[in-house]
């Protein structure tokens, strides 16, 4: 692809176009409300090659493929991070992401004991400790019951840990893209224990995995009562294997790891299970040398989109559409304030609908850039009035140990060439 053809234009890959637009660039600067000159065109570009010959018919792909212009709009992972490939995790593409829902082919993994194919035929869902009516059911017995679809994200706990001491990865994906938003279909999790009867001594509930992990996990059984989906269904298909097919369990707005992929047991008892390695929580070094446990829910968050180290401001100075997105482990995003001043003064975005509780939340804002160095932000406050913080105010509590919970305000640095790089505020 050429470089014309990669930026902001069309971006059709055709090399015949692309010297075609730099003609017309060359040619007209009448002022206008929004688009560059270059935009202008009196008559209607040569057709290309696909508007004069005939294409393949539906045989060729039973499965849909994104445009093979989409190549570099992949999951990508870095090789010092984890341990081991079972250990493993990719990210999210977010530049590459135009609205709140995560592509299943985008959706970032993260694995303990890398990814089981599970045979639903043969897989079991075993509901049983504190209750009247223990279950084993199948995945046909399972669907029987009444369901639900609702649209949630979900993000590690570990989104943005490598930016707690410094500003060190150059790029969207790998800062932010520990995340991903679905439509989820599947049963709520209440329902499920209504079916069983959870005894009055019964409090806590352990969920467990059919990885070589057999991750689980404690939660709490307000929480499970509450909002906790076991779901089946992924953005209009099957759960990826990357998700846990055929079962998984989804945590509303809490951090990923209690979210039990390939879901295959669920414990009801009176404590949690704290003689289990690993169990029930992530913990996250304070600077006074102890431990915060217990800390489960995503804090509101927000990262613009565009521009971003990726996806740079390609064709100079005027008018562009600011984009973002914005989440909340407690609920709804109420607003999303962008600073191109660093954080000295903020402009109020547009919330795009659909505003949804626990869902990545689309914001935008138009503005002109004046072809100078800019420092972007953004800032969210969710329902409940928290107000995104700032990473100084957050290591204030934090500390630079942690590797959990870094929900603080991202700086883009756009230089004068339109490049963008991450960098942190004092
Ligand atoms: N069984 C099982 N469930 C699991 C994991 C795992 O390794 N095994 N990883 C957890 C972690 S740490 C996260 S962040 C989420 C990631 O979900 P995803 O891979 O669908 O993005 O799954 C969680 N559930
Ligand atoms: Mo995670």
């Amino acid at each position: 692809m050429t470089q014309e053809a990669a930026g902001t234009e069309e971006g059709s890959g055709a090399p015949a176009m692309a010297s075609r637009r730099r003609l017309l660039r060359t040619g007209v600067v009448a002022g206008g409300a929004m688009l560059a000159a270059s935009a202008r065109a009196a008559s209607p570009p040569d057709d290309p090659m696909w508007s004069r010959t005939l294409g393949p018919g539906v045989a060729d792909r039973p499965y849909g493929q994104p445009s093979q212009y989409e190549k570099d709009a992949i999951r990508r992972y870095v090789p010092w991070l984890t341990q081991s490939t079972q250990s493993d995790v990719s990210f999210t593409p977010l530049q590459d992401q135009p609205g709140i829902l995560t592509a299943n082919g985008f959706f970032y993994e993260r694995y303990h004991s890398g990814r089981p194919s599970v045979d639903p035929a043969q897989h079991r869902l075993l509901i049983h400790g504190l209750v009247d009516r223990p279950l084993l059911l199948s995945m046909d017995q399972l669907q029987r019951f009444p369901s639900v679809a609702r649209i949630h994200f979900l993000e590690c706990a570990a989104n943005g840990g490598p930016e707690w001491p410094a500003a060190q990865l150059n790029s969207l994906q790998f800062t932010h893209g520990m995340v991903g938003c679905a439509e989820w279909v599947g049963v709520p999790l209440s329902t499920l224990l209504g079916e069983v009867g959870v005894k009055k001594e019964g409090k806590w509930v352990l969920v467990e995995g059919a990885d070589g992990a057999h991750m689980d996990r404690s939660l709490p059984i307000e929480k499970c009562l509450d909002d906790c989906l076991v779901v089946w269904g992924q953005n209009g298909e099957a759960l990826r294997p990357e998700q846990g097919f055929p079962l998984r369990l989804i945590v509303p707005g809490w951090q990923g790891n209690v979210s039990v992929k390939w879901l295959r047991r669920i414990e009801v008892g009176a404590t949690p299970w704290y003689t289990r390695e690993e169990t029930g929580k992530y913990t996250e070094l304070l600077p006074s040398g102890k431990a915060l446990g217990f800390t489960w829910v995503n804090e509101a968050k927000s990262v613009l989109t565009f521009p971003c180290p990726e996806k740079p401001l390609t064709s100079g100075a005027g008018f562009y559409e600011l984009r973002g997105l914005a989440w909340s482990g407690r609920g709804k995003i109420r607003q999303v304030d962008v600073s191109t001043d660093g954080g000295v003064s903020y402009t109020r975005a547009a919330l795009q609908e659909p505003v949804l509780t626990k869902a990545l939340t689309r914001f935008t804002l138009p503005w002109r850039w004046d072809g100078k160095p800019v420092l972007l932000q953004s800032r969210a406050t969710d329902e409940t009035g928290y107000v995104q913080p700032g990473i100084a105010e957050l290591r204030k509590v934090m500390g630079t140990g942690s590797v959990y919970l870094n929900n603080s305000i991202q700086t883009w640095q756009v230089l004068a060439d339109g490049s963008v790089n991450n960098v942190q505020l004092s």
